[in-house]
C-alpha cells in the first residue's frame, strides 16, 4: 500500500514533535476586527470607568505577574495594541504608589522569539532571592504549541522595569511527544514557590479530555525546568484550567496578615484557584499543601461537589493573587469583561476592565476567603453622605442625594427584626437561578432589600444589588443578588443576573454591602466581603447626571439601615 506524501510529513513532523496545530484561543477570535481600532476620545464615552483600571482604549483581558518591585507596583496585563477584541497580545504595563493611580509604560513584553512569536500570553512574576523579579509567561511558537518562557528585567536598578530581556533558552518548558502534554491546553504559568529541598515549582493549567490539571514542573536554577512525577491537583469533569494560582493563607490571627508564596507550616492553609475555560468562573479550593506527597488535598474538591466557591459571583475572570511585602497583605486582581455586544465594544474603541484590587485573607470559619478592596482606594472618596437610622417599610424607595451617582462607594447595613415573613425554601436550588426567579421586582417576605443603582427618573433603568432571607432547614439563608435584568434599555447587553448566598447570620449581625459604582461597573461586597459580585451594565437613559441612586425595599416587612455612608469618587489616574 502506498502512502501519501502527506501522511508521511505529518508523520514525520509527529515524530519529531514540531507539528502545527489549529490556534486554540479561548477567547473568541474575530479576524477582521482584531487589527482595526476605532477608539476615539472625541465619542461620548458615558461607560469608560474614572477608578477602575483600564487602558485609553483597545482590548484588555487577564492581569499577568503582578508584583511589588522597588516600592513600587507593577501591573502587566494582557493587551491588543490594535483593536477593541481580542488578537495581537502583547503585556503591556503600568506602574503604581497605591494600586489605584496607575502610570503607562511601554509594553513589557511582545513577541519576538520563536518561541512567542504568535503571541505573549498569560503568566505570573516570581521574586528571587535576592530581590530579582523574574516573569514566566506563555508563548505561542509558530505551530501553535503553547511553550513556557522566561523574562527578567534589563536593567534592575530601574525601578519602572521598563525594559524585559528574554532568554535565548526559551522556551523553558514545551510538550513533547515523549511527555505527551496537549500542545493547545498547556498555559499559565502561577508565581513559583520554593521547597525545602531547594526546588524551585510552578503550575501549569492543562487538561486531558475533560480532566482539569494543574501541571507541576520543579528547577534548581529558574531556567532548567522539568515536570514533576504527578500534578499538583487535577479534577475530572472540570474541563481547562487557565491561569492556575497557588497560595498559602494564615490560618491564625491576624487572620488579614498575607503570606509570601513560599510560606509553609502548622498555621498555614492553602488555595489553589483556577480559571474554569468551559464556564469562565474562577473556582477556589481550601486546603493542605503536602508537601512529603507534593499534592494539595483540598477539604472539599470538585468532585461530588457542585458549589465550589467562587471569587466572585458576577463577571470575573482569570484573576491572579501577589504578595505585597510592603505592607504585608495578599492582593487579588482580576479581569471584568464587557457585557455588551462587540459591535457595541468596536463602536465604543475598548473593550474590558480590571475589578479594584482587593486584600484576600482566610474567614474565620476556615471555610472560605474574604476579600475587600484596598484601603488606598478610599482615597478617592470626597463629600461624605451619611444618614442616621431609619426604617425602609416594605414598598418603599428612599433617594440617596448627595453623590455623585455614576462615581461612587456606597456603603450600607440592614438590620432585620421580623423574621416570620421570611419565605419558605423547600429544597436547594441554585441561587443564580433563584434571583433570577425573585429579581428586584418580585414582592417578598423580608427582602428584596438594598440598592438601585444607575437608575432612571421613571425607573425605565436600574440596577439592583439586595438581599433576600429565606427559611430554609429551620435556619435564615441569606441570598445576595445582582439583577441586571432592567439595567438597560438596549436588549443587545447580556443582563444575566447574578446571585449568591452568603454565610451570614441576620439573627446576630447586621447585613452589610458595599457598592463600587462606576460608569459601566458595579462590584459589590456582601457581608464584609464573604460575597462579592461585579457586573458589567450599559443603561441608556441613567447617565451621567440622569442616574439616581436609591435605598429600597420590596418585602413584607421593614428592616432598620443600621448605617448608610456615601461617598462620590474622584477620578483615579488610570492611564
Ligand atoms: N487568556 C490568555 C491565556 C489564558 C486566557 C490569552 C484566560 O493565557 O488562558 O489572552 O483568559
Amino acid at each position: 500500500m502506498a502512502i501519501s506524501p502527506i501522511l508521511l510529513i505529518a508523520l514525520f513532523s509527529l515524530i519529531y514533535g514540531n507539528y502545527v496545530i489549529p490556534i486554540e484561543a479561548t477567547h473568541h477570535v474575530y479576524r477582521t476586527l482584531e487589527s482595526s481600532s476605532s477608539y476615539s476620545s472625541h465619542h461620548d464615552q458615558p461607560y469608560r470607568t474614572a477608578y477602575h483600571f483600564q487602558p485609553l482604549k483597545n482590548w484588555i483581558n487577564d492581569p499577568n505577574g503582578p508584583m511589588r518591585y522597588g516600592g513600587l507596583y507593577h501591573l502587566f496585563y494582557q493587551y491588543n495594541p490594535k483593536g477593541a477584541v481580542w488578537g495581537n497580545i502583547v503585556w503591556a504595563h503600568s506602574a503604581s504608589k497605591d494600586l489605584v493611580n496607575w502610570t503607562p509604560l511601554d509594553h513589557a513584553i511582545h513577541p519576538s522569539q520563536p518561541s512567542d512569536i504568535k503571541g505573549c500570553w498569560s503568566g505570573s512574576a516570581t521574586i528571587l532571592p535576592g530581590g530579582k523579579p523574574a516573569i514566566l509567561y506563555t508563548g505561542i511558537d509558530p505551530n501553535n504549541h503553547q511553550v513556557q518562557n522566561i523574562a527578567i528585567p534589563k536593567n534592575m536598578s530601574d525601578p519602572l522595569l521598563r525594559e524585559w530581556k528574554k532568554s535565548p533558552k526559551n522556551p523553558l518548558m514545551e510538550p513533547t511527544v515523549a511527555n505527551k502534554i496537549n500542545a493547545s491546553s498547556f498555559r499559565d504559568p502561577t508565581t513559583s514557590w520554593l521547597g525545602k529541598d531547594g526546588y524551585w515549582r510552578v503550575l501549569i493549567g492543562s487538561k486531558v479530555h475533560r480532566k482539569g490539571i494543574a501541571i507541576m514542573y520543579k528547577s534548581k536554577n529558574f531556567v532548567d525546568w522539568f515536570e514533576a512525577k504527578h500534578p499538583l491537583h487535577s479534577a475530572e469533569g472540570t474541563g481547562m484550567w487557565e491561569c492556575p494560582d497557588f497560595f498559602p493563607v494564615l490560618n491564625k490571627n491576624p487572620l488579614t496578615i498575607g503570606l509570601d508564596t513560599s510560606v509553609n507550616g502548622d498555621d498555614v492553609r492553602h488555595v489553589l484557584k483556577v480559571s474554569l475555560d468551559d464556564t469562565k468562573h474562577d473556582h477556589y479550593l481550601i486546603g493542605t499543601y503536602d508537601t512529603v506527597k507534593d499534592v494539595f488535598v483540598p477539604d472539599n474538591g470538585f468532585e461530588n461537589n457542585q458549589n465550589v466557591l467562587r471569587y466572585d459571583y458576577g463577571k470575573y475572570y482569570a484573576s491572579k493573587t501577589f504578595f505585597d511585602d510592603g505592607k504585608n497583605r495578599r492582593i487579588l486582581l482580576g479581569w471584568a469583561n464587557e457585557s455588551s455586544s462587540v459591535v457595541d465594544d468596536v463602536k465604543k474603541g475598548w473593550s474590558g476592565i480590571h475589578t479594584i484590587p482587593r486584600v484576600i485573607w482566610l474567614h474565620k470559619s476556615g471555610k472560605q476567603l474574604v476579600q475587600w478592596p484596598v484601603k488606598e482606594l478610599e482615597n478617592l472618596r470626597m463629600n461624605p453622605v451619611n444618614w442616621p437610622t431609619k426604617v425602609i417599610k416594605g414598598g418603599e424607595l428612599i433617594p440617596i442625594t448627595g453623590v455623585n451617582s455614576v462615581q461612587a462607594d456606597v456603603e450600607i447595613s440592614f438590620e432585620v427584626k421580623d423574621f416570620g415573613k421570611a419565605e419558605l425554601l423547600d429544597k436547594w436550588i441554585d441561587p443564580q437561578i433563584l434571583c433570577s426567579q425573585k429579581g428586584a421586582s418580585v414582592k417578598g417576605g423580608v427582602g428584596p432589600f438594598g440598592l438601585h443603582v444607575f437608575a432612571s427618573k421613571g425607573l425605565q433603568e436600574y440596577t439592583a444589588v439586595f438581599f433576600r432571607i429565606f427559611r430554609y432547614q429551620h435556619k435564615n439563608l441569606v441570598l445576595m443578588c445582582s439583577d441586571q435584568s432592567r439595567s438597560s434599555l438596549n436588549k443587545e447587553n447580556d443582563m444575566t443576573t447574578y446571585g449568591t448566598f452568603v454565610d451570614v447570620d441576620p439573627l446576630h449581625e447586621k447585613l452589610s454591602l458595599r457598592t463600587l459604582i462606576d460608569h459601566s461597573v458595579v462590584e459589590s461586597f456582601g457581608g464584609e466581603g464573604r460575597a462579592c459580585i461585579t457586573a458589567r451594565v450599559y443603561p441608556t437613559l441613567a447617565i451621567h447626571d440622569k442616574a439616581l441612586l436609591y435605598a429600597f425595599n420590596n418585602g413584607n416587612s421593614a428592616v432598620k439601615i443600621t448605617r448608610l455612608n456615601a461617598w462620590s469618587m474622584k477620578k483615579a489616574k488610570i492611564n
